[in-house]
C-alpha cells in the first residue's frame, strides 16, 4: 500500500516535472551588477524562444544567439519625433536579422515614475503612422500598444486607434489603421487576469494575446507560485495566447514586484518558479537566499583566517 502510494506518487511528479512551451519568451534588460546572469536564459534546454528588453536593437549579452533560436523582438518604447524606430528595424533587416514582429509602446497610460511611456493616444497615433505602418506593409506583426494593467488601458486604446484613423482616412473613405496582436500587462491574482484577458477579448476580438509582463507581485512564496503554474497552464491551453513573458528575471533584492516574484536568487540561482519557465524542474532555491556580497566577504574572512592560520605554523 506504502510502496505503491509512494509508486504513484514518483510517476505523478515525473508527469509534473516539466511543462514545456513554446510561447515563453523573456522580458529582460541587463543587469550592469550581475552580468553573470544573462547566460542562464539561453542555456541549452531553455523553453525561451524569444526576448525583448524594451529597446529597438538587441541586448550585445544575446548577440551570439541565431535570430531563430532566440527570436528578438524590437520594441518602440515611447515618445519619439522621428522615424528612428522604424529606421533602426530596417538597419536589423538590413543587416540579415529575420525580425518578423514588433512591440509599441510601454504603458503609455501610465506614469513615468512607474515605468510607463505617459503619452498622448493623439501623440501616439502619430508616431504609429511614420514608424509601424510602413513596417506592417512590409509584412512584419505589430502589436497594439501595451498598456498598464489598469481600467485606463481599453479607453486609451480605443482613443488611439480612433485618433490613427483620423490621421489615415481621407474624406469620404475611413481607413482603420490595423493590427496583428494585443498585447496585455497584468499585476495581480489570477481571476483578475483572466477577467483582463476577457476584457481585452470583448474590446478587440479576433485577435491573438501576447501578455508581455504579467505576476502576482508581493504575495508569499506559496501563492506566488500557485499563480506562475495556472497562469502558465491557462496560456498554453488557449489557442488565443500565441506568446507571454514572466516579469521576473532578476534577483530578489532587485525585485520591484516583491522579493518572492522573481526567477532568480540573490546568489543568480534559478528559484523553482524560474526553472520551471525554463522548461526544468524545482530546484528548491528560495528566491530571497544568497547574497554575492556578503559571500565575498565570506571569502575574504576565510582568506585572512587562513593566513593569520598560516602565521602561527611558521
Ligand atoms: C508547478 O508546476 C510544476 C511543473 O509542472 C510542478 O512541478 C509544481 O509542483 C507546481 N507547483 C505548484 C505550487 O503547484
Ligand atoms: C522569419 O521568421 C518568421 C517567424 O519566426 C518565420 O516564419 C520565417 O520563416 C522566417 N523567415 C526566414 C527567411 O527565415
Ligand atoms: C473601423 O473601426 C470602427 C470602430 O471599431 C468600425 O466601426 C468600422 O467599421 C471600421 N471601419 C473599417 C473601414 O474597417
Ligand atoms: C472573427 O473571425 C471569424 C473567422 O475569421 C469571422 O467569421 C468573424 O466575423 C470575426 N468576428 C469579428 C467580430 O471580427
Ligand atoms: C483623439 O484625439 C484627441 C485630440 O485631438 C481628440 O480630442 C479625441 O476626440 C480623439 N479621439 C478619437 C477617438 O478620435
Amino acid at each position: 500500500m506504502r510502496s505503491s502510494l509512494a509508486l504513484a506518487a514518483a510517476v505523478l511528479s515525473v508527469a509534473h516535472a516539466q511543462t514545456r512551451s513554446d510561447k515563453r519568451g523573456l522580458v529582460f534588460v541587463p543587469n550592469k551588477k550581475s552580468p553573470e546572469d544573462n547566460k542562464i536564459w539561453v542555456q541549452d534546454g531553455s523553453d525561451l524562444t524569444w526576448y525583448y528588453n524594451y529597446d529597438p536593437t538587441p541586448s550585445s549579452a544575446f548577440s551570439s544567439q541565431a535570430q531563430s533560436d532566440f527570436e528578438f523582438v524590437p520594441m518602440l518604447w515611447g515618445s519619439i519625433d522621428d522615424t528612428s524606430f522604424l529606421d533602426s528595424v530596417n538597419n536589423l533587416i538590413d543587416g540579415g536579422r529575420n525580425i518578423s514582429h514588433v512591440l509599441t509602446f510601454n504603458e503609455p497610460d501610465g506614469p513615468t515614475q512607474y515605468g510607463g511611456s505617459n503619452i498622448y493616444p493623439w501623440k501616439a497615433a502619430q508616431i504609429w503612422v511614420d514608424n509601424i505602418i510602413p513596417l506592417k506593409e512590409k509584412g512584419i506583426k505589430v502589436g497594439l500598444p501595451a498598456c498598464t494593467g489598469g481600467t485606463g488601458g481599453i479607453p486609451w486604446l480605443q482613443q488611439f486607434l480612433g485618433n490613427c484613423s483620423q490621421l489615415i482616412s481621407t474624406n469620404g473613405n475611413t481607413q482603420n489603421c490595423s493590427y496583428d496582436f494585443v498585447t496585455l500587462h497584468w499585476y495581480g491574482n489570477f481571476e483578475g487576469l483572466a477577467s483582463h484577458m476577457g476584457e481585452y477579448s470583448a474590446a478587440f476580438p479576433n485577435k491573438t494575446q501576447w501578455i508581455t509582463e504579467y505576476n502576482f507581485d508581493n504575495q508569499d512564496l506559496a501563492t506566488t507560485q500557485d499563480f506562475f503554474n495556472m497562469s502558465a497552464e491557462y496560456f498554453d491551453r488557449l489557442d488565443s495566447v500565441a506568446r507571454y513573458s514572466y516579469f521576473g528575471s532578476f534577483r530578489s533584492d532587485d525585485s520591484n514586484v516583491g522579493p518572492n516574484a522573481v526567477m532568480l536568487n540573490n546568489d543568480g540561482d534559478l528559484t523553482d518558479i524560474g526553472s520551471w519557465y525554463l522548461g526544468g524542474v524545482a530546484t528548491g532555491v528560495d528566491p530571497q537566499s544568497g547574497s554575492a556580497a556578503r559571500s565575498q566577504v565570506d571569502v575574504l574572512f576565510a582568506v585572512a583566517l587562513a593566513l593569520v592560520g598560516s602565521l602561527f605554523l611558521i
